[in-house]
């Protein structure tokens, strides 16, 4: 069990480490990262208190830099890796009526291009995953053909999975509404399962924790993507009501449990997820955030690592429901904090790396370097 707990690598997001907030204001977070070096700083601080956080996702245009060999440089002098590669396909004028969905073929041929730029950044800094969310759909019923913006979504997707080098994935990745109130064109993950069934093994489902209806059963569909060999990765945060972007298991620690058990029972079946975060904070720190996250997951996974399977199973064949809800329950509540300090103790890291953080003073050196900066565009995430 130690064993799969330090093996368990978390990727952390650029984009959280930068101010954000809704479209009602941006608050600027005392020494929050300005630029890409300065996130990746920030990952490497995130990395060198968990021990669990060698790779940073990056968003283009957002971290677009000159020279990507002196960033992938920059990253591994700290100790980092630059992981999944996203496109944005939503920041632009050209945009408003879709990207890869669009009805005009020269705006599907301008978000293909942003799309193979980003492969190609992704073979220069390393990278072997291009993580793919689309924006795309329509706000009124009447407004575009349905099925001519699937098959357009099709066929963008095509073009693109053609031009991935050997090695590289697609993970594509679905939310069921916002920015669009009508329709999505990618809104869950049966859309996004046929999709990747048709382009092939190097494209996969992401599963993004905060993009489903309220209710959803989120751990049985990591199930079902897991048994068809579709689950791609992971974007973890929480909601309460929609695309919350909260930290992770702030809201629902028992749903991160849940999901986490499927992760566990899986065991190397899960070898090629990756376990990303997607977050955004409006009103608090970002690192102390990011740790607080990357925490929450590996406590959800070792007590889901708890779950005995033995008599979990013998409880299931005899039809105990109670009785197999029990062994369930009986590693949720179990107290995981001495393990994952045994865990820590042995990757060299602090055992309260929150604690850590608090008390390094990490903080206050920033601020004194970077200032705080007022952020003039309100709403820089989705
Ligand atoms: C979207 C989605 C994407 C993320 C953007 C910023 O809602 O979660 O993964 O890159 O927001
Ligand atoms: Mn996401
Ligand atoms: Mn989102």
């Amino acid at each position: 069990m130690l064993d799969r707990l330090r093996r368990l690598e978390i990727e952390t997001p650029s984009w959280g480490y930068g101010n954000s907030g809704t479209r009602f204001h941006v608050y600027p977070w005392p020494g929050a990262a300005r630029n890409v070096w300065e996130k990746l700083a920030d990952a490497a601080l995130v990395n060198e208190l968990t021990g669990v956080c060698p790779t940073v996702a990056i968003h283009i245009p957002w971290d677009r830099v000159d020279d990507w060999g002196e960033l992938r440089r920059y990253a591994e002098g700290l100790g980092i890796r630059i992981g999944a590669v996203n496109p944005n396909l939503f920041g632009d004028d050209d945009y408003r009526l879709g990207s890869i969905c669009h009805p005009d073929p020269a705006v599907r041929g301008k978000a293909l291009e942003r799309c193979l730029e980003c492969v190609g950044i992704a073979e220069e800094v390393g990278s072997t995953l291009i993580s793919l969310w689309l924006a795309d759909g329509t706000n009124y019923p009447g407004q575009d053909d349905l099925r001519g913006r699937h098959e357009r979504l099709l066929e963008g997707l095509q073009a693109l999975y053609d031009r991935l080098p050997a090695g590289m994935r697609l993970l594509v990745e679905y939310k069921f509404f916002e920015p669009a109130f009508y329709s999505t064109d990618l809104p869950d993950w049966g859309t996004a399962a046929l999709a990747c069934r048709r382009l092939g093994g190097q494209a996969q489902v992401l599963v993004d924790t905060g993009h489903h209806p309220v209710g959803t059963n989120v751990e049985q569909i990591v199930a079902l993507l897991l048994a068809e060999h579709l689950l791609g990765g992971f974007h973890f945060n929480n909601r309460k009501y929609a695309d919350d972007d909260l930290i992770v298991g702030a809201i629902d620690p028992f749903e991160l449990f849940r999901i986490m058990r499927e992760i566990a029972a899986a065991g190397d079946d899960t070898r090629d997820v990756a376990f990303m975060i997607d977050q955004s904070h409006n009103v608090e720190g970002k690192i102390d955030a990011m740790i607080q996250s990357v925490s929450n997951i590996q406590t959800a996974y070792a007590k889901a690592l708890l779950v005995d399977a033995g008599r979990l199973g013998a409880a299931q064949r005899e039809g105990d429901v109670l009785g197999a809800h029990r062994v369930l329950m009986d590693a949720y509540e179990t107290d995981v904090r001495p393990v994952l300090a045994d865990v820590r103790r042995e990757l060299g890291v602090p055992e309260d790396p929150v604690a850590a953080f608090r008390r390094g003073g990490y903080a206050e050196q920033r601020t004194i370097e970077r200032g705080t900066s007022s952020v003039e565009s309100a709403y820089e995430t989705a």
